[in-house]
């Protein structure tokens, strides 16, 4: 049985001149738009937010870009608006190869919690039906790619290694936020979780 390729948040608000803009976001582009042919079915996430989501710093009065508080489910990263439903920022980059995609899942659009991962939202246990799709389909292995390695990445591939399935990530076709050393902790979660990382 091939792989899935599943693409993470390749999206503009994500890459240089976004709300959110990941250094070289968009130098992944092409060599994710290469390892389409090679899967047996693309999935691409899409973050997608309503306005005034509960993770956006401007939703909360007195709290900025990248501090932290603490919701229901846990300790929640603020974010500048970014990805809102609709808007040109919540659009996959131009170049990214979008008619390859079997799938678009669409992530982050419950306006009280936040979702990185590809398979539940952040408060660990609302799934997002990826896994359904993915097991009915017959896929045991994934590879992942996108933005951004430390956040919704991190998320994704640690949650379908928990779930079962063999993950690699493919860190040169990531870019990371790395905020406070979420980077070396994503990666250090990621290897515990059994996640193979790979740079070609
Ligand atoms: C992401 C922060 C907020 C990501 C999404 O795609 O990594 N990060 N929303
Ligand atoms: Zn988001």
């Amino acid at each position: 049985m091939p792989h899935a390729l599943i693409v993470i948040d390749v999206q503009n608000d994500f890459c240089p001149g976004g709300a959110l803009a990941v250094a070289g976001g968009d130098q992944i582009v092409d060599g994710i738009n290469a390892l389409m042919g090679d899967a047996g079915a693309v999935v691409l996430t899409q973050d997608w937010h309503p306005a005034g989501h509960s993770s956006f710093a401007s939703s909360h009065a007195g709290q900025g870009p990248y501090d932290v508080v603490e919701m229901p489910y846990g300790p929640q990263v603020l974010w500048p608006d970014h990805c809102i439903q609709a808007s040109p920022g919540a659009q996959f980059h131009m170049g990214l190869h979008r008619d390859k995609a079997d799938l678009i899942i669409r992530k982050g659009f419950n306006p009280e919690i936040d979702s990185y991962s590809a398979f539940f939202e952040n408060d660990k246990s609302t799934p997002t039906g990826l896994e359904g799709y993915l097991r009915t389909r017959g896929f045991e292995k994934l590879v992942m790619v996108g933005l951004a390695t430390d956040f919704c990445v991190n998320f994704s591939a640690v949650d379908a290694a928990k779930l079962g399935f063999e993950v690699e990530v493919r860190t040169d076709l990531c870019r990371a936020i790395d905020l406070d050393g979420s980077l070396q902790a994503a990666i250090d979660g990621m290897t515990a979780a059994g996640v193979a990382l790979s740079d070609a």
